[in-house]
């Protein structure tokens, strides 16, 4: 079966997506788009032979629409989503799946009311190979208890609409799902310190950010968030535990030698550094559907990573340590 595939949003990575879908993805394909910007979905749809429907409620309503990705920026996310699984369509939302943790609660509430999930957040550090290896070693029980987890998250530069809040919402927000998905805990405390601002920050923004998380067992985390570094996108992670560490290293396979010396050179975007990643998410997502199943990140995971990222927000403003607060896991998610 080929899973049809109507698309919300196809911006940067909503296009993305549509190339790894028609390049390296088995058994789907991109039949509808739409946008807020009407000519820019006719356009997509036009280079990729697809239909562009001038509302999302109508691509969802499609018929030969089997399942809906919403690729369009997170405020967007919680009424699109809604009405898919309202609909009764798969969904694969890009992260956050919510900017608050209330909008997200919205979105379990429609699951819960269609009696089964229908939701996949697009966390797709889940599944890069080398963290993937480190929830292995650590499950495995070979380095014994996890301690302290150091992640550092940094981008070479940030557009001028991206806002303070972006910097936890939609940046930190990684680091703070790989972190539950790690552990398999709950993030219990949030503070965030505010070292010296770099020069190339783009108006106000506060960057770097330092966040720092502990966790239900009392696992401590530092989240380095520098989103105008001006040389990389750098991702870096370290897990100690009671026997041993577990440290990602960078993803390229070559060094290169020459007069500038030996080495080899670094990610500029999440696309190149997340693309096995990526392929690997939305593989799993599609061969789910088409069998009618449900995989990967779940809409609590889209929620408790929301509330999160809701106490950061209240912590920058409070200067202060701020508790996560949380509803209790439903039947649904466990
Ligand atoms: C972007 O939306 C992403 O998801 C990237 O992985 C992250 O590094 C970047 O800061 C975000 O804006």
């Amino acid at each position: 079966m080929t899973v049809r595939i109507g698309m919300i949003g196809p911006g940067a990575m909503g296009r993305s997506h549509i190339e790894r879908i028609r390049r390296r993805i088995a058994g789907a394909e991109v039949v509808a788009v739409s946008d807020l910007d009407d000519e820019h979905a006719r356009t997509v749809a036009m280079q990729i032979g697809a239909a562009a429907y001038p509302t999302s409620a109508e691509l969802i309503a499609a018929a030969d629409v089997d399942a809906v990705m919403i690729c369009s920026h997170g405020p967007a996310h919680r009424d699109d989503v809604v009405a898919a699984v309202d609909a009764g369509k798969p969904v694969f939302c890009e992260k956050p799946l919510a900017p608050t943790a209330s909008e997200c609660l919205d979105i379990m509430d429609a699951e819960q009311r269609a009696g089964r999930r229908l939701v996949t957040v697009g966390f797709m550090r889940r599944f890069d190979p080398g963290y993937v290896q480190m929830k292995d070693i650590l499950t495995s029980g070979e380095i014994g208890e996890p301690l302290i987890f150091h992640s550092a998250h940094r981008n070479p530069a940030v557009p001028l609409q991206y806002t303070p809040d972006m910097a936890i919402n939609d940046t930190a927000i990684h680091d703070i799902d790989i972190v539950r998905w790690l552990l398999a805990e709950e993030v219990t405390t949030v503070r965030v310190d505010t070292p010296r601002a770099t020069r190339h920050r783009p108006g106000r923004l506060q960057d770097p950010l330092i966040l720092i998380l502990s966790t239900t067992s009392g696992v401590w985390v530092d989240v380095e968030i520098f989103v105008n570094n001006q040389h990389a996108y750098d991702v870096q992670g370290e897990l100690v535990a009671e026997t041993g560490t577990v440290r990602l290293t960078d993803q390229q396979v070559v060094e290169r030698s020459g007069t500038a010396g030996r080495g080899h050179r670094l990610a500029m975007d999440h696309n190149e550094r997340f693309a096995a990643a990526f392929d690997a998410e939305l593989q799993q997502w599609v061969a789910a559907v088409a069998h009618g199943e449900c995989t990967g990140p779940s809409s609590w995971d889209g929620y408790a990573a929301a509330s999160v990222c809701d106490a950061a927000v209240r912590a920058i403003h409070a200067e202060a340590a701020t508790s996560v607060s949380m509803i209790e896991r439903p039947a649904l998610y466990r």
